[in-house]
């Protein structure tokens, strides 16, 4: 047996060598030499902060095949395969020692077979390829927020990728002690075909070994599979905040620009496909980020932070007219990475751009033309509805100064949203932190989309838009929710909002620009600049505060009837939701709050009470008073 040194010593180039043991941290040294043994690579590159390594990632992605280039310049195209689309929940697992237990709800298998699985997997993985090895930082670097991590990965596209996405930190990690815990990430692509993509479908595996904060994937490239510093450090991260007393987060944050010249930092959760990112993006506000928030208590204050430095945005649906901010940095010369679009003409092409697409092209299926089908008959898109764009959040025009900033900013207001039909209003504000807290995340309640492999449209609960990533009891997750706020003199107004409301025909009653006039609401509430309307399931927009933000914002006149069809409380809907969330509680998070019961309990008696009043459905008219 070789002791980990000689076995990095023999295995890595001098230069190589150097720059690993210059991070003089155990477990980094001990992740590596493993990872090498078991997967056995030609070559190993250690990937630092400066620009010659950076470029040679980004020019070996193309050279090797994992990325094309795009006629704009800095533009290239990666396909992942056919059924690699999204993450996979079927195959995410977390490892589970024998003398632990982890939430019913979450997809685990014993430790030790599922280490003894996977490593099996990876064993040889990187036969006559790279292994190249990245130093990141998820949150600012130098920050009380910064969490240290390692990837490994013999995939040239994921640590490019990274690069855009995270903040590059070889620096930061050589400063770090010998003992400090970091994050280590392991990912090879396993079997590939001639194109370079992941063959081995059936092998694809997450594994998540909680206990030594360490993550394998493979036979996978989609970015939500492999890139450890999405979704599998945010699974880490909130046992690590669980354990610290912090809140890690499935959220966007955003500047929003009130009167007099004020901005207002704003966090939301949704789903994933669920309008997160076009709200994190509004044109005239800035972004901090679209998907993962860091919260913290700073001397009283609520401060967050973005943990990630660049977008891995849906693409499906961009037009110059919804998003021109992002429309811009994908039709402009700069670094973007297209994924799982359509390629005619060196051009990308997505589904709902706005503009008129080619009939046919290469897309995630290979060469493609309009109305080819797939092996059980159905047609294949021109583009996968998960395609997606990856820029650094650098590259917009309005991201926001205070990105960097190692104490994060102060948030005003956070917000809920999911896919629901039928039952919640457009936008509403909560009584209080709690009661937000219980009514619109722990009860979010939402449509399936296509960002995960499964069916669409099936109405599930997501707590917090984040029950994907939970890697604590669901119970324990919201009660620290719950108890967050408490020694914060002004924490955020909490709001509920729903993009997606439909009427009885089953047509969209908002338009998609609507979000941006809640947006500017609450930015108004949270400066209480103006009142609300009190309903039984929170406080809803007066109509004439709604006239002048529509008119402001979109330029459009707000009509009476719009506003009473959008903002009329459905009783039976919210009462029917309340029943379905009571349950999925009491069967599914053992140790739910009380304080979840208490409210659910408290919502309904004021809806009942509300019916009595004014019958099932209630104009917003008739609660204004
Ligand atoms: C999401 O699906 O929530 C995403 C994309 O942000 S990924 O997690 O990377 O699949
Ligand atoms: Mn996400």
């Amino acid at each position: 047996m070789h002791s980990v040194n000689e076995l990095l010593k023999e295995k890595l180039t001098a230069e190589n060598y150097d720059r690993l043991i210059a991070v003089d941290n155990a477990k980094i040294h001990e992740f590596v030499a493993d990872a090498i043994e078991l997967t056995n690579p030609q070559k190993v590159f250690v990937c630092t902060d400066s620009d010659q390594d950076v470029n040679y990632v980004r020019r070996m992605a193309v050279e090797k095949g994992e990325e094309n280039p795009l006629e704009t310049p800095g533009h290239t195209y990666h396909f992942d395969g056919y059924y690699d689309q999204g993450r996979d929940r079927e195959i995410t697992r977390y490892l589970v020692p024998k003398t632990e237990t982890l939430s019913e709800a979450l997809n685990q298998i014993e430790r030790e077979e599922g280490l003894a699985e996977i490593r099996g997997l990876l064993k040889g993985s990187m036969k006559g390829r790279t292994m190249i090895l990245r130093f990141l930082s998820l949150g600012p670097a130098g920050s009380v927020f910064s969490v240290p991590c390692v990837q490994i990965t013999d995939s040239w596209y994921v640590a490019h990728s990274e690069d855009l996405l995270y903040r590059s930190a070889y620096e930061q990690l050589r400063k770090i002690g010998r003992d400090e815990n970091v994050f280590c990430f392991l990912h090879s692509s396993g079997k590939l075909n001639e194109n370079m993509i992941s063959v081995d479908v059936e092998n694809k595996r997450v594994y998540m070994d909680y206990t030594k904060d360490t993550m394998y994937s493979v036979n996978t490239q989609y970015g939500g599979n492999t890139m450890g510093l999405k979704k599998l450090a945010l699974r880490l991260t909130i046992r690590q905040a669980d354990r610290e007393g912090w809140l890690a987060e499935h959220m966007f944050i955003s500047g929003v620009s009130g009167p007099g010249g004020r901005k207002t930092y704003l966090a939301g959760a949704f789903p994933s496909a669920c309008g997160k990112t076009s709200t994190a993006m509004l044109p005239g506000e800035t972004i901090m980020g679209d998907d993962i928030a860091y919260f913290r208590k700073i001397n009283g204050e609520f401060r967050a932070v973005n943990a990630e430095a660049g977008i891995f945005g849906i693409i499906q649906n961009v037009t110059s007219r919804d998003d021109p901010t992002i429309w811009d940095v994908l039709h402009k010369p700069g670094e973007v990475i297209f994924v799982n679009i359509l390629v005619a003409d060196k051009k990308p092409h997505w589904l709902g751009m706005g503009t008129e697409t080619p009939d046919k092209g290469v897309n995630f299926s290979g060469e493609w033309f309009k109305g080819k089908k797939d092996a059980k008959g159905k047609e294949i898109p021109l583009a996968h509805k998960n395609a997606r764009y990856t820029v650094a959040l650098k590259a917009l025009a309005n991201c926001d100064p205070e990105l960097e900033n190692p104490e994060g900013v102060v948030l005003g207001g956070l917000m809920y949203g999911g896919r629901d039909p039928k039952a919640s209003v457009p936008v509403q504000q909560s009584f209080d932190w709690t009661h937000g807290i219980v009514s619109y995340g722990a009860s979010l309640e939402t449509e399936t989309t296509f960002a995960i492999i499964g069916e669409e449209g099936v109405m599930e609960i997501n707590l917090m838009s984040i029950q994907d990533f939970l890697a604590i009891p669901l119970g324990k997750y919201i009660q620290n929710n719950i108890d967050f706020v408490r020694g914060i003199d002004n924490p955020p107004l909490v709001f509920g909002v729903n993009y997606f409301l439909r009427d009885k025909q089953g047509n969209f009653v908002n338009g998609v620009r609507d979000k941006h006039v809640w947006v500017k609401w609450m930015e108004l509430r949270v400066h209480g600049d103006v009142p609300a309307v009190t309903c039984p399931t929170g406080q809803i927009p007066r109509y004439e505060d709604l006239v002048p933000l529509f008119k402001q914002v979109l330029d459009n006149d707000y009509t009476k009837e719009d506003y009473i069809k959008q903002f009329t409380i459905r009783v039976p809907e919210n009462l029917a939701k309340i029943e379905r969330v009571e349950k999925y509680h009491k069967e599914n998070v053992p140790g739910s709050p009380q304080a979840v019961y208490d409210t659910l309990k408290t919502t309904r008696e004021r809806l009942n009470e509300a019916r009595e009043l004014h019958g099932d459905y209630i104009s917003p008219f008739d609660l204004a008073g």
